[in-house]
C-alpha cells in the first residue's frame, strides 16, 4: 500500500487524492510534470449538463466529458440497465460462435438507424479500435477483391482518428507523431483539410470547398489509383477545431471516391448519435460510406463501446470469403457495455433528443453562440446542431492569428473553468458539444460565461 494512501475509514480529502494522483497515475495528452505540480482536480458527481468537483464547484460541462455524453450525466436508468446485465451475465466473449442477446439486439438497433446499406456491426471499446478496424477491413477487403496494391489510405489535416499505431497515423494533428515516430510507413497520404477561414483565401466557401475537395482527386492520380484503398474523414471536423465543410465539399470527394474506387471511412465518432441534428453527420452532410466508426455517443461515454459499422456491399465480400477474420477484442460485444448502449439509444430515441436538437436547442445554441461574433476576440463562429468552433484571432478584418505563445485559446479556457464553465480549446479554436439535453437556460448561462470570460482574456492581451 502505497504511505499517501488515505486511512481507511476517514474520507479521502482533495488533497489526499491529489498526493495520491501525483505519484502513481499517468493521465492521457497531458504534460506530466507540469500536471503534477499543479495538482489533478478531482471529479466526483454529474447530473444533466453539470458535474461538480472534490471541493464542491459545479460546473457547466459544454463538452459533454469528451464530444461523450448525449444524454447527459446521472441517469438512473443506465446504472438499472448495467446493474440489470451484470446480475444476468456481466460478461462473455463473442467470439467461437457465441453472442449475449444484449449484443445482438445493439447490432440490430444500429443497423436500424444507421443510413440505409450499413447494416453490419463490429463492436470494439473505443473509436481508434473501431477506426483501427475498418482500416485493417480495408486492406482485407482490397485483397480479397484480388488488387492488394490498394491500400494506402487517404486523410487529411487537422484529422483527429485516435491513438493507436495506425490511428495516429492516419490523424493529421501532427504534434502526435514524432514521440512515437509515425505515420508508420505505407499506410498513409494526407491532404489539406476543408477549413474555409484559414486556407480559403479569397475564394468563396463554395469555391473553397470544390477545391478542397479536388485535392483528393490530385493525390489519388498522383499516386495512381490503383493504389489508394481508402479516404477516411469525419463529416464536420472535432477536435481539430469543429471545421464545418462548405456544402459543395462532401459531394464531390463523393464523386472522386466513387470515380476511382476508394472506400469512404465515415469517422462518426463526435458527429454520431444527434450531435448534428440527425442520427449521423453523413445524415446531415449528405454522405454516403461505406464504412462508419461510431464510439462515444453510442453509450453517451457510461461504458466503453464503439463499432466499425459496414455497408452490405463490402460486408457480402468479408462473408463470401468463407475464411476466418482473424480480428477481434476480448470486450467485441461486451455484453454490460451493449445494455448500456442499448439503453442509451433508446433514450435518444424516447425523448427525440436527435429531433431536439435539429428543430429547437440546435438552432438557439448556434443563434446565441454566433452573437458572440461581435466580440473583438472572435473571428468566426462555426457549427451545426450542438457542435460548435469559435475561432478567436488577433485581427478579424485580416484574420490574424495570435501569437501562439500567448496560448489565447487555452487561456480562455482556464477563465471558464475557474468560472464554473467547461470548454475545450484547441489551437486558438474554442470548441463546445454540450449534452444533448442542455435547456435554453443552460446555453445562456453558458454564453455569458463565455462572452464574460472573453472580456477578461481580452482585457489582459491589452494591458
Ligand atoms: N475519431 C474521432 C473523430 C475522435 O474524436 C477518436 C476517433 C478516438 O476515439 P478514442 O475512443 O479511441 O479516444 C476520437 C476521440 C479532444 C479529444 O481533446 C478528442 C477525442 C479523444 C480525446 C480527446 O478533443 N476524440
Amino acid at each position: 500500500m502505497d504511505m499517501a494512501m488515505p486511512h481507511p475509514g476517514a474520507a479521502p480529502t482533495t488533497a489526499d487524492w491529489q498526493a495520491l494522483d501525483r505519484r502513481h497515475h499517468l493521465h492521457p495528452f497531458s504534460e506530466h510534470r507540469g500536471l503534477r505540480s499543479l495538482g489533478t482536480r478531482v471529479m466526483v458527481r454529474g447530473e444533466g449538463v453539470h458535474v461538480w468537483d472534490s471541493e464542491g464547484n459545479r460546473l457547466l460541462d459544454s463538452m459533454a466529458g469528451l464530444w461523450c455524453v448525449n444524454i447527459g450525466y446521472g441517469r438512473p436508468e443506465m446504472a438499472e440497465a448495467a446493474a440489470a446485465q451484470i446480475r444476468a451475465l456481466p460478461y462473455y466473449n463473442s467470439f467461437f460462435g457465441t453472442a449475449a442477446p444484449s449484443s445482438i439486439a445493439l447490432a440490430a438497433k444500429v443497423a436500424q438507424i444507421a443510413p440505409e446499406g450499413l447494416n453490419q456491426v463490429f463492436f470494439a471499446n473505443s473509436g481508434s479500435e473501431a477506426n483501427e478496424t475498418n482500416l485493417k477491413i480495408v486492406r482485407y477487403y482490397w485483397n480479397l477483391m484480388g488488387r492488394p496494391r490498394k491500400k494506402t489510405v487517404i486523410a487529411r489535416d487537422y484529422a483527429y482518428h485516435g491513438v493507436t499505431m495506425a490511428t495516429a497515423s492516419v490523424s493529421g494533428l501532427t504534434d502526435m507523431h514524432p514521440q512515437a515516430d509515425l505515420p508508420l510507413p505505407g499506410l498513409v497520404a494526407r491532404i489539406e483539410g476543408a477549413y474555409w477561414y484559414r486556407h480559403g483565401g479569397e475564394l468563396t466557401p463554395a469555391e473553397y470547398g470544390l477545391k478542397a475537395a479536388q485535392a483528393l482527386e490530385a493525390k489519388i492520380l498522383e499516386l495512381g489509383p490503383e493504389t489508394v484503398g481508402a479516404f477516411i474523414a469525419e463529416p464536420i471536423y472535432g477536435a481539430g477545431g469543429v471545421m464545418v465543410p462548405p456544402e459543395t465539399y462532401w459531394p464531390e470527394i463523393q464523386r472522386i471516391c466513387r470515380k476511382y474506387e476508394v472506400l469512404l471511412i465515415a469517422d462518426e465518432v463526435v458527429c454520431g448519435f444527434g450531435r448534428t441534428g440527425r442520427w449521423f453527420g453523413s445524415q446531415t452532410l449528405g454522405i454516403e460510406p461505406d464504412l462508419m466508426t461510431v464510439a462515444k455517443g453510442l453509450s453517451s461515454g457510461y461504458l466503453p463501446i464503439s463499432a466499425a459499422i459496414v455497408h452490405d456491399r463490402i460486408a457480402e465480400v468479408l462473408v463470401g470469403a468463407g475464411q476466418e477474420w482473424v480480428h477481434g477484442f476480448t470486450y467485441s460485444g461486451h455484453p454490460t457495455a451493449a445494455a448500456v448502449a442499448l439503453k442509451n439509444l433508446e433514450i435518444i430515441e424516447g425523448e427525440g433528443l436527435v429531433e431536439r436538437v435539429a428543430e429547437d436547442i440546435g438552432p438557439y445554441f448556434q443563434s446565441r453562440l454566433r452573437e458572440l461574433e461581435a466580440h473583438p476576440l472572435v473571428g468566426e463562429v462555426r457549427g451545426v446542431g450542438l457542435l460548435a468552433g469559435i475561432e478567436l484571432v488577433k485581427d478579424k478584418a485580416t484574420r490574424t492569428s495570435h501569437d501562439p505563445a500567448l496560448r489565447v485559446g487555452p487561456r480562455v479556457r482556464g477563465h471558464c473553468f475557474a468560472n464554473g464553465l467547461i470548454i475545450r480549446a484547441a489551437r486558438d479554436s474554442m470548441m463546445t458539444a454540450p449534452p444533448l439535453v442542455i435547456t435554453h437556460g443552460e446555453v445562456d448561462e453558458m454564453i455569458a460565461i463565455l462572452r464574460r470570460c472573453l472580456d477578461v482574456t481580452l482585457a489582459e492581451l491589452t494591458a
